[in-house]
């Protein structure tokens, strides 16, 4: 990231370090933290090219959709980019919440996402609904949006093997979690 920031002194790009856990306490700190009018999540390990955002970009001010997901599960992807289990659970999720959100969606974990700022600070004042214990911020996000009646557009992007880091998911103990979300949001 100081590489970055050197290499393009004239952009207003800030490191931060969270105070928290977790990648969704990472994104809400850097969302509060943000400027501009429109939010990017780019995973740091690089699974995902950050040269696919500004397809996102222009779906967002193209009107095509006002929170635009990442897709995984299209294009073939690298051979260790998902493991077996991560891609079952990916499908179950994408068919769960096209249920539970009556909207279409493939790739609910997709860690690309984006959207306007205003509309984020609609879904933030409303979180109490959904509660804190997110710690990924995924289904934050896209119960949030459904629930503010936002449009859920997926873009295809290609998933690569990580470039950096190690994995943060324990698949079983993160799993259940995932369930457990998505049961307790099915009630709400
Ligand atoms: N700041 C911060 N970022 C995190 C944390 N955990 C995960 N992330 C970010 O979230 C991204 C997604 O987490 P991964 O562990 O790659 O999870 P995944 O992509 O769903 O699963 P894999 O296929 O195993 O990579 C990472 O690339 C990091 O950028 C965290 O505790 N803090
Ligand atoms: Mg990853």
């Amino acid at each position: 990231m100081e590489r970055v920031k050197a290499a393009c002194p004239e952009k207003n790009i800030k490191l931060m370090r969270q105070t928290g856990k977790g990648k969704g306490n990472a994104v809400r700190e850097a969302f509060d933290a943000a400027t501009g009018d429109i939010l990017m999540i780019l995973d740091a390990d690089l699974t995902v090219s950050p040269e696919e955002l500004p397809k996102f970009y222009e779906a967002l001010c193209r009107n095509k959709g006002e929170f635009i997901n990442g897709c995984r599960l299209v294009y073939p992807m690298d051979k260790n980019a998902m493991r077996f289990l991560n891609l079952l659970g990916n499908k179950f999720f994408g068919w769960f919440f096209s249920f539970l959100l009556s909207q279409p969606l493939k790739d609910t974990l997709c860690g690309t996402k984006v959207l306007f700022r205003r509309d984020y600070e609609t879904i933030r004042a409303n979180r109490a609904y959904f509660g804190d214990f997110d710690p990924f911020g995924d289904f934050d996000l896209l119960f949030g949006a459904a629930r503010q009646n936002l449009k859920i557009t997926e873009i295809i992007i290609r998933y690569k093997d990580r470039e950096y880091g190690s994995t943060q998911i324990s698949r079983f103990k993160h799993g259940i979690l995932l369930f457990r979300m998505s049961f307790l949001l099915h009630g709400k």
